[in-house]
């Protein structure tokens, strides 16, 4: 299938997030308007000014990044917030782009809607095949709730309305804050205030065992437009790198790039989640696109923008 991209108006819902701004980036380089609506402007939780904002503003497509996102801490300690809120913009968004005949909805979800211990690389139809990850099981029945959604409305109303699954995402834009992000930038947090006051070591929660994927949003946001122009299917369709290290392996990595010497400390009390995610790639290569970016140059990447942007925020 082909969705050619020009003349159309596309709402990036979530631009202000890490993979909404890195869509924007990406899609200035398309023959098309990007609408976006600021949180002032416009509350996804709230039914009737969706319904308004997209009956005024009728996109031709509509890209659903905006989520209550946060990493394994924050998914952990505000289940109600994570279920609830995600629940709500996905609905509301999914309800009014029908009622308005918007009839093109890409639905970005999460690994984390996997069975904890699905067969590894994760492949498409591993999907509720298994119990889920208890520390971020809102957050998963919220995105499997997305796909469900858009399955639904293809199969009641025709609508060429599809999903996408990214895998753990980093990069300019992402949420450096040690109580609410996910790891990588935490870890460069970590790394870059430790090399600062000279201390002997870093802590890292969990055992240090647990294997993730990562990708670095530029190209995650390329995949999306990819699947944007290309894509059309009930199946929800993985976005990964197809390559995991463990969190001490990524932890030496970035105590690499930004300088800091000293040892790494375990903390076990802290949760590991899920022992590994690694999602198979092989649907998207098979339809043509690959990653460009290294974990190594993604990394640099995210400590050059966390340098310019964040360094000088007190510490957390
Ligand atoms: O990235 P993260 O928070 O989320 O944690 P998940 C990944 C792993 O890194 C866990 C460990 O094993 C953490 O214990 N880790 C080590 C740290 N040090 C740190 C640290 O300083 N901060 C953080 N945050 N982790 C999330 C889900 O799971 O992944 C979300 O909770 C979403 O719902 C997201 O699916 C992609 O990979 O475990």
């Amino acid at each position: 299938m082909a969705w050619g991209l020009e003349n159309k108006r596309i709402w990036v819902a979530g631009h202000r997030g890490m993979v909404g701004s890195a869509l924007v980036r990406r899609l200035a380089g398309e023959p098309c308007e990007v609408i976006t609506a600021g949180r002032e402007t416009l509350d996804l939780t709230r039914q009737a000014e969706v319904e308004t904002f997209i009956a005024e503003t009728r996109p031709d497509a509509i890209v659903l990044a905006a989520a209550r996102v946060g990493g394994i801490l924050a998914n952990d300690t505000y289940p109600v917030d994570f279920l609830v809120q995600n629940l709500q913009i996905e609905t509301n968004i999914f309800a009014a782009a029908h009622a308005s005949d918007v009839d093109r909805l890409l639905f970005l979800g999460s690994s984390c809607i996997y069975p904890r211990l699905a067969p590894q690389p994760i492949a498409e139809d591993a999907l509720l095949t298994g119990p889920l990850e208890p520390t971020n099981q809102w957050y998963a029945i919220a995105k499997i709730a997305g796909i469900k959604l858009a399955q639904a409305y293809r199969k009641q109303f025709g609508r060429n309305y599809i999903s996408a699954m990214p895998t753990n995402l980093y990069g300019p834009g992402d949420n450096f804050d040690l109580r609410s992000s996910h790891v990588l930038p935490a870890l460069i947090r970590k790394a870059h205030e430790a090399k600062q006051r000279g201390d002997a070591a870093i802590t890292i929660w969990g055992t240090g065992t647990p294997r993730r994927e990562f990708l670095h949003v530029d190209d995650c946001a390329d995949a999306l437009v990819f699947l944007l122009k290309s894509y059309s299917g009930d199946e929800h369709v993985n976005v990964g790198s197809g390559r995991d290290l463990t969190i001490l392996e990524l932890a030496q990595k970035v105590c690499a790039t930004v300088g800091f010497a000293g040892t790494i400390r375990t903390d076990p009390a802290k949760p590991d989640g899920t022992p590994r995610k690694l999602m198979s790639n092989g649907k998207l290569r098979a339809m043509g696109w690959t990653p460009t970016i290294s974990l190594d140059e993604g990394i640099a990447d995210t400590y050059r923008w966390f340098l310019t942007h964040k360094a000088e925020e007190p510490l957390s």
